[in-house]
């Protein structure tokens, strides 16, 4: 049975967001995902996500394909999560590639590529231009 997890805010949430937890999924049995907390985006981004904490977990949670969900508190804190989770895999879009590298040989780690075309910056872009 392989564990694996990945990590992200899926804040606004997209096709983008759905595509790499499908593919995710499918290099294992089991799939657990850390969703950032709204504090931590804040320490990262200087603002809260458009959707709160409880309402993106809730989303994740109800996807077919994702087994456990838990609250990401910390960057730092990757390898603790790994092992609390027992993840023989870790997945990230390739946004993040190389940054994750330091928790081998703790787990294997992939990087996928992002789906092209779509992020939550651009939707809340788009949606602030319309009148
Ligand atoms: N993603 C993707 N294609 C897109 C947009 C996002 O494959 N068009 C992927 C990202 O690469 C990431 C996941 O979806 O693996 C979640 O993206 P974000 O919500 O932007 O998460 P992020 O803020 O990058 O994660 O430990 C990482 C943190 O949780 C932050």
């Amino acid at each position: 049975m392989k564990r694996i997890i990945t990590f992200g805010t899926f804040d606004v949430f997209h096709v983008g967001h759905i595509n790499i937890l499908e593919r995710a999924a499918k290099y294992g049995d089991f799939l657990i995902v850390g969703v950032s907390s709204d504090e931590l985006n804040y320490s990262k981004k200087k603002r809260y996500p458009i959707y709160s904490q409880e309402d993106r977990i809730k989303i994740v949670s109800s996807l077919e394909f994702v087994d456990e969900v838990f609250v990401e508190e910390s960057l730092d804190l990757k390898l603790d999560y790994i092992n609390a989770y027992k993840a023989d895999v870790l997945v990230m879009g390739d946004d993040w590639d190389g940054k994750f590298d330091w928790v081998k040989p703790a787990c294997e780690v992939i990087y996928l590529p992002r789906t092209p075309s779509i992020s939550t910056t651009e939707i809340i872009e788009v949606v602030k231009m319309i009148k």
